[in-house]
């Protein structure tokens, strides 16, 4: 590895060392580059970003911000499938600017001390309506206990509750049936990931992007609300 292309990631951080001993650190927080020091001229930052982003992206580090709220769910394009199996949704996929999912192992390591609150955002498809669901506590469990949902404290000005009622259910995906109904593979059948319950739930914001039905991306407002956008994410509670 030549010094003009050494590049240094230490919690978050990037360091460049050009060939003039040019010095540029940067960090990704809250979606954005925070650049110190010179660092040059724009193609350069482009490839640095670039390489950046790949090393993140594999350590799932570029999705997590600090302190603050830490973004494990979007959907927002719909360019990215979300009808994987066990292993995808326990390691994490997608890009973490646009639709991913940040992974149930880091979700439960995240999240295991009990002291963190849940929020989420959406937008309806039909009316273009924002909704902003809390969660006043958030824990997902191991991954011997399936990375079971504990959530409970929800307000809202606006939406219903379409989570409360999941919990305590463990995930489940088409290849890892872990939901309380013997008769149905919930996530086959509603084309998604999720914590199902026995009838299959009240949310399924992992489901279909480009469906509007129930096998599609939906959360129950009431009636049941196909989705154009979601974005789950948690903080350490206030
Ligand atoms: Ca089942």
């Amino acid at each position: 590895m030549s010094l003009k292309t050494w590049i240094l990631l230490i919690s978050g951080f990037a360091i460049y060392i050009g060939s003039s001993a040019k010095f540029c650190a940067r960090r990704y927080v809250n979606g954005k580059w925070i650049s110190k020091g010179d660092c040059g001229g724009p193609g350069r930052i482009s490839g640095m970003q670039k390489e950046l982003q790949l090393k993140m992206k594999d350590e799932r580090k570029k999705c997590i911000a600090g302190n603050e709220w830490t973004v494990f769910q979007r959907r927002v394009h719909g360019t990215v499938d979300f009808y994987r199996d066990w292993n995808d949704y326990k390691k994490g996929f997608g890009d973490c600017d646009g639709d991913m999912w940040l992974g149930l192992g880091e979700l439960h390591e995240r999240t295991k001390k009990g002291d963190m609150e849940l929020e989420i955002k959406m937008i309806s498809n039909d009316t273009g309506i924002h909704w902003v669901a809390k969660y006043s506590t958030f824990r997902i469990g191991p991954g011997s206990g399936n990375f079971s949902l504990h959530v409970s404290g929800f307000s809202s000005s606006a939406t219903f509750d379409a989570l409360s009622s999941l919990n305590n259910q463990q995930f489940s995906t088409k290849d890892a049936d872990h939901d309380p109904n013997s008769l149905v593979n919930c996530a086959s059948k509603y084309e998604g990931a999720w914590w199902y319950d026995s009838g299959c739930g009240w949310s399924n914001l992992n489901g279909n992007f480009n469906k509007t039905g129930v096998e599609g991306f939906w959360w129950f407002g009431p009636p049941l609300t196909p989705l154009r956008f979601s974005e789950m994410k948690f903080r350490k509670r206030l």
